[in-house]
């Protein structure tokens, strides 16, 4: 798509025009930008935009879209600039279209259950103040700094899927801008709706390239009772992930499932102060559960206690205080950074139907012994959603392109998918096709086009 379509150039005209829409205090186009130019995936290639404007809200989004959908100006947007995947990188340089001033928490309607919130609201921020009034945002993509727009954009996931589903399951509405220009608004405060097409699903998960979306409404619940972690080890990964479809069995829903391989943890304890209790096994499942109450955790813990040491398990850790489990979960979530500095070559999550987690796991061992490329996995076990990440020297970066391609295709083989929440972005597009038929790709197409004929909209990102 970008490399066939003709952008314009952004004059000194532009410049100013753009500069009266939002104020002299909040473009640049000079020092600054190169904060604009990347965002956290692993090896992308960072692309200074030409400029970046910060607008305050929806309507001066929608005149700077006006202006750049006449002038065929590519708009990057941006939230947080937490994405993994690319897709924040203005990679045609053009406009990078921050949301960091639009942090407006608009209301929280207890009646209702909901909140409605500017797209640029950091997730910290809004579950803090949601929390104020008593009620509670449960989704956890592992970042709290990235934005509640972000989240949407990318249909943003995270550790506690198994009991309430992605970002997607808990959006009812949200305020867009078309690239003509155009505000729309899809869904609302109500929970049910067989209105038409619903856009509001179609928008999530878009990645912002088929509109901007400026205002979000999120459903909301009743604070849970206390969370409490079981820590399991097995003495194979096969064993461990092979444990998980039991479990789900029981009529317990676990908040997240998570599994990891002791040298993950390995490495965690050499980057930080970082202690992990029950060492020395080669792969863990960490299970988050809620309760009402401790009866009511003695309960659950007694019956997967029991369904995990019937499936292989070796012992199951209850951490007892706040401390111990505050510091197991600080591990898991220093995975990703850990690795990052520790030769990553790529970032997958794959996922796959829970039943075949196992089956992949051992293929994805295979493709690495064939590969020679020590891969590291971990992740949402719960939710079938495993990270992989090759790692090695930069000579093997050429070749981990093609143990990435095996992976995927391992992936799909078994009924899954490329990404299961960080998105497709830059990176992971030219990965589409294996997952996509050339009619669903050609319909996607279609869609694109007719939301943004002009393609200024994040072009370069999810389909070519
Ligand atoms: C995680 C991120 C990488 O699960 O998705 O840690
Ligand atoms: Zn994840």
């Amino acid at each position: 798509m970008a490399s066939t379509c003709k952008y314009g150039t952004l004059t000194s005209g532009l410049i100013r025009s753009l500069t009266e829409i939002v104020g002299e205090k909040f473009i640049l186009t000079g020092e600054g930008r190169e904060n604009y130019a990347r965002d956290e995936a692993p090896h992308s290639i960072s692309h200074l935009p030409e400029v970046v404007v910060k607008p305050a809200g929806a309507k001066e989004i929608a005149d700077i879209l006006l202006l750049a959908n006449r002038h065929k100006i590519p708009v990057t947007p941006r939230g947080a600039g937490t994405g993994i995947s690319g897709g924040a990188v203005p990679d045609l340089g053009g406009i990078s279209l921050s949301l960091e001033r639009m942090k407006k928490i608009l209301e929280i309607d207890e009646d209702n259950f909901c909140a409605t919130a500017e797209a640029g609201v950091s997730l910290n921020e809004f579950c803090s103040e949601v929390e104020k009034h008593g009620l509670y945002y449960p989704l956890y993509p592992g970042e709290m700094n990235s934005s509640l727009g972000g989240n949407v954009a990318t249909n943003a996931g995270g550790m506690r899927a198994v009991k309430y589903g992605v970002t997607r399951n808990f959006v009812l509405g949200l305020e867009a801008v078309l690239a003509s220009g155009e505000i729309i608004r899809s869904g609302g405060k109500y929970i049910k709706s067989s209105t038409g097409y619903n856009l509001t699903q179609l928008l999530i998960g878009s990645e912002g390239t088929l509109a901007i979306i400026t205002e979000v409404t999120v459903k909301l619940i009743i604070p849970p009772g206390s969370r409490e972690l079981l820590l399991v080890p097995f003495r194979t990964l096969s064993e461990a992930i092979g444990c998980v479809p039991a479990i789900l069995k029981e009529n317990i829903l676990p908040v997240g499932i998570e599994f990891m391989e002791q040298d993950i943890f390995q490495m965690v304890e050499e980057q930080s102060n970082k202690r992990i209790p029950l060492q020395g096994y080669p792969a863990y499942l960490l299970i988050m559960l809620e309760s009402e109450g401790i009866e009511e955790f003695h309960t659950q813990a007694e019956c997967l206690t029991s369904v995990c040491l019937k499936n292989g398990a070796v012992d199951v850790f209850v951490p007892d205080s706040q401390r111990a489990k505050r510091n197991l979960l600080d591990i898991r979530e220093k995975f990703y950074p850990t690795i990052q500095r520790s030769g990553m070559l790529d970032i997958a999550d794959v996922v796959v139907p829970r039943s075949q987690i196992a089956l992949f796991v051992e293929k994805v061992k295979e493709i690495s012994q064939r590969f020679g490329i020590k891969v590291v996995a971990y992740g949402h076990a719960g939710d079938g959603n495993i990270h992989l990440h090759p790692i090695g020297s930069q000579k093997e970066y050429p070749r981990s392109k093609d143990l990435m391609v095996a992976l995927y295709k391992a992936g799909i083989s078994l009924g899954g998918t490329i990404s299961g929440e960080h998105g497709l972005g830059k990176d992971k597009k030219k990965y589409l096709p294996l997952a996509a038929s050339p009619e669903k790709l050609a319909l996607m197409s279609r869609i694109k086009v007719a939301f943004d004929p002009n393609r200024i909209l994040n072009p370069g990102k999810v389909i070519d």
